[in-house]
Order: C-alpha cells, then sequence, then structure tokens
C-alpha cells in the first residue's frame, strides 16, 4: 500500500542536472581536462565534495584541501548562477500535475535530495509549498547509495518504509531507495536504471493508478 512518495530533487523535479555538468565541466576544464557527459552520469546524486573527487580522479589531478574547498566552492557559485535562469516553467513536464493528485489523495510528499541547494531551487520554481518534509544535503550525514536519505523522509512522514515510492534519476539513488526497502520508480533510461522497480521517462502521462498498478504488479 502506497502512504508516501519521496522525491529526488535534480532530474526528477527540475532539470538542474544539466547546470550541474557545466558548473563540473568548467572546473575540469580550468584544471586542464574534460569531463564528458557519460563521466558526468556517475556524479548524479552522489554530494558536491564526493563528486570533486571523481572528477580529479578522472583528470588525474590532485589537490590540498584548501583548494578543494574553494575549487567546490567556485563551483557552486556558478551553479547557483546558471540556476537564476530557472523559472516555474523549468519544472519538468508532468510533475505539478503528478503532485496535485498526491495532494488530492491525501498521500505524503516529501524531498530526499543530496543538494544543499534544495530549497533556494524549489523556491525558484514555487515549488516548496508540496512538500510536508525537505530531507537534503545540510540534514543527510551519509549521501546515495546510503539510504539514510530516504529513511529519513519516510520517518518524518510518520510511514514505514514498505509503504514509500521513491522517484530518481541516478544509479545511487535508486540503490538508496532499495535498500531502504522502498518501490524505487526511475526516471530515465531502462538500460541506466536497471535496478528499479519500474521506469518511467517522465511524468508526463503518468498518474497515481499508473504507480498503483506498477507497485501492485511487481513482487517484491
Ligand atoms: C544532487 C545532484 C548531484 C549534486 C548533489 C549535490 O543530488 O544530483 O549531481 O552533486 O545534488 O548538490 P549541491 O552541490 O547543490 O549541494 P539529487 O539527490 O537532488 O539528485
Ligand atoms: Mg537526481
Amino acid at each position: 500500500l502506497i502512504k508516501a512518495c519521496l522525491f529526488d530533487l535534480d532530474g526528477v523535479i527540475v532539470d538542474t542536472a544539466r547546470f550541474h555538468y557545466i558548473a563540473w565541466r568548467q572546473l575540469a576544464n580550468d584544471l586542464g581536462f574534460d569531463l564528458t557527459e557519460q563521466e558526468n552520469e556517475q556524479l548524479k546524486g552522489i554530494s558536491r565534495m564526493e563528486s570533486l573527487e571523481i572528477i580529479l580522479g578522472i583528470g588525474g589531478v590532485e589537490l590540498s584541501e584548501d583548494e578543494k574547498l574553494s575549487r567546490a566552492a567556485e563551483k557552486n557559485t556558478r551553479y547557483l548562477a546558471l540556476c537564476q535562469q530557472m523559472t516555474p516553467d523549468d519544472t519538468l513536464p508532468g510533475v505539478r500535475a503528478f503532485l496535485d493528485e498526491l495532494k488530492v489523495a491525501s498521500m505524503g510528499i516529501g524531498l530526499g535530495s543530496a543538494s544543499k541547494n534544495a530549497k533556494i531551487i524549489l523556491e525558484r520554481i514555487d515549488m516548496l509549498s508540496y512538500f510536508q518534509t525537505i530531507v537534503d544535503g545540510n540534514r543527510i550525514t551519509k549521501g546515495k547509495p546510503d539510504p539514510q536519505v530516504f529513511l529519513m523522509g519516510a520517518d518524518d512522514l510518520d510511514t514505514l518504509p514498505e509503504n514509500c515510492v521513491v522517484f530518481e534519476d541516478a544509479v545511487a539513488g535508486i540503490q538508496s531507495a532499495k535498500s531502504a526497502g522502498m518501490f524505487a520508480v526511475g526516471i530515465g533510461e531502462k538500460s541506466v536504471l536497471a535496478e528499479a522497480d519500474f521506469v518511467v521517462p517522465g511524468f508526463n502521462d503518468f498518474h497515481l493508478a499508473d504507480l498503483v498498478a506498477a507497485s501492485e504488479s511487481t513482487v517484491q
């Protein structure tokens, strides 16, 4: 029985993933190498400092701890400048309608994001009021694929993990949802999100009835 839905932010509610990529790629370029779109895929859902470590590994570059902090801060400044262009129209197609359906059905609604900028972004796209709880990068101590982010969300909503559904676009996020014991809906491509219980390309033409049908037909 589904009682609550927990949403990832980047790539699920809003397409900030492309801004993260632009800002990380610029950082890589500044250090003298490139970051491909495919390499960027492994950064999705991963915290800022962990992402930086992965990128430095790709480029074979070593930095001091101070330099890492200042490069990460620089990346975030660039990222937030790009996010300034966003408006409520940048909410991904079908998301608002789906959340309206959940509200009508009295479902719990929570956010589970690795981002420290989650609230700023939700405000920009005028979506903050939908969420009864926000678990973001400022609250968690263990990032995805650890289940902490979604377990905290379920707890905030007084809902058992088995009654929660997670919507995720990242491999690490699907793993996090599955280790939390939740039904995981992948947003994106089946080939990438193979560990999800169910995959849809997006929320367009996706309704609560489709979710219920999918969760009932999947043996967990
Ligand atoms: C997001 C992105 C990641 C990003 C992380 C931290 O997670 O997918 O690429 O590195 O947040 O973001 P920030 O630098 O804003 O704190 P999610 O979980 O919302 O997909
Ligand atoms: Mg994401």
